[in-house]
């Protein structure tokens, strides 16, 4: 089976300054998304659909929720080979920095990959919501003859600057490559895409920073101190040199690497047919089996809402939200475009009964709360309003971050009874 030679690496992450307060306290591949699930679980989901079973996950440091969720989500048969394991920027004798870029993590981690049985390095993104088989990818790298294959989707102008944008010849051989275009050079790198694509305006083909690499190039390039991303330079300085084949993609894929795109990706689970299929047996996402009760929803109306499980709701509405796992809503409140991560843990009645906690879990009574991401094991008092908008600048405090109008509750924060934003 072809997948046996296929080792997948999964780049969980830079500083993760752009998912900022999400990546405060956790390395980005752990940040909670859809309600349920966290962002790591759909590269490796991928893979495990692709039968892809050996994955290293690199990650610029080492928080305990990554490791507990791999741990606690991803167990495989005894006798099987397969594994997730991950892999920090670590200090050694001889080096005795951080990863400076993607192709610099990928080559800090070398040893430990060579010490696998592999033909193909399968390099994923760790912070994009996609679902692919990689399979029919490897297939096409392996019968074009291919030494390095890149997964590639149109794209508008609009987006195109964000992207590495490539031209290819008739046989989708990749011909030349530019990392991030400015808009001014964007009319020289259109190419002939499906009629579909055309109508969509969508006639630039940008990588969609998912390659395969043979083994021995993998790592003849990376003996190379000087190249540090693969966007940047090792895509670029190879195309010449070794047979680079463009595997053009159709489905939904987009990027999850700010805080808008973060929360337009997982509001987008509210649409009606969202274009990130949950539900399509398969093609499963996978996760942390947690034995949560069922939610209890009472008094709420409910409009393009998706509610994990184990939730106590009273809520008046609530509106194209998605809401995490453990969370409670308390009466009156309206909840309107809203991303709510949920809770790690139930406060116990005791607890709440002598009124130990003045400000639970969750959200209090009588709030109005809209276009907000609320991180875990937040607490919000009654009568507070918060209305994320464009209206609202850019700012930070001890409990909130306002980022391109959305306004961010950090992990853990108390928002006191009548607080507005
Ligand atoms: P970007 O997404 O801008 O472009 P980059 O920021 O390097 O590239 O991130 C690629 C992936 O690697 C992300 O998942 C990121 O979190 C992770 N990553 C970044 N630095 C890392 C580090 N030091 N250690 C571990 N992981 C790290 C890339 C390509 C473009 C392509 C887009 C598609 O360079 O050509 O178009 O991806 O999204
Ligand atoms: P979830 O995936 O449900 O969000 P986490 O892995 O973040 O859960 O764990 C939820 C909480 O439970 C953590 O914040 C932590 O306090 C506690 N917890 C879970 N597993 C452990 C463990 N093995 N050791 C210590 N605390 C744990």
């Amino acid at each position: 089976m072809i997948n046996n030679k296929v080792l997948s690496i999964i780049l969980g992450g830079g500083q993760g300054s752009r998912l900022y307060p999400l990546t405060a306290s956790r390395s980005k591949p752990a940040v909670p998304i859809a309600g349920k699930y966290r962002l790591v679980d759909i590269p490796i989901s991928n893979c495990i659909n692709s039968d892809i079973k050996r994955m290293f996950v690199l990650t610029q440091f080492n928080s305990a929720s990554l490791n507990r969720h791999i741990k606690n989500t991803y167990h495989f048969s005894f006798f099987s080979s397969a594994f997730v394991d991950v892999l920090a920027a670590e200090q050694t004798p001889g080096n005795s920095t951080w990863f400076q870029g993607t192709a610099d993590a990928v080559r800090q981690s070398m040893h430990h990959f060579l010490s696998h049985d592999f033909e193909y390095a399968l390099i994923l993104s760790g912070d994009q919501l996609y679902q692919m088989d990689f399979n029919e990818m490897i297939d096409a790298h392996i019968k074009a003859n291919a030494k390095i294959s890149i997964a590639t989707i149109p794209v508008n102008a609009k987006d195109a600057t964000s992207f590495g944008i490539l031209k290819t010849d008739d046989k989708n051989v990749i011909t030349s490559f530019i990392e991030k275009p400015d808009a001014s050079l964007l009319p020289d790198w259109t190419s002939a895409v499906s009629p579909e694509m055309e109508k969509q305006g969508k006639n630039h083909l940008a990588s969609m920073g998912i390659y395969i690499f043979n083994r021995d190039l993998l790592i003849d390039l990376m003996k190379n101190p000087d190249t540090n991303d693969f966007g940047k330079e090792i895509i670029p300085q190879s195309i010449e040199k070794h047979k680079t084949l463009s595997y053009q993609f159709e489905g939904y894929w987009t990027d999850i690497g700010n805080i808008d795109s973060f929360f337009e990706a997982n509001l987008g689970l509210t649409d009606d047919i969202p274009k990130f299929n949950l539900y399509d047996k398969t093609q499963s996402v996978y996760t942390r089996a947690r034995i949560l009760p069922t939610s209890k929803i009472s008094g709420t109306a409910l409009e393009k809402t998706v509610i994990a499980e184990g939730c106590l709701i009273h809520a008046a509405k609530i509106e194209k939200s998605v809401i995490g796992i453990r969370s409670r809503i308390g009466k009156e409140s309206t909840v309107i475009n809203t991303y709510m991560m949920g809770n790690d843990s139930y406060e116990t009645l005791e607890e709440i009964d002598k009124n130990k906690i003045k400000i639970l879990r969750g959200i209090g009574e009588r709030c109005f709360i809209k276009n907000t991401i609320i991180d875990k094991n937040v607490r919000i008092g009654d009568d507070v309003r918060i209305n994320g908008g464009n209206h609202l600048e850019d700012t930070e405090t001890d409990t909130y971050v306002i980022k391109e109008g959305i306004v961010v509750i950090k992990k853990d924060s108390v928002i006191p009874n009548g607080f507005v934003i």
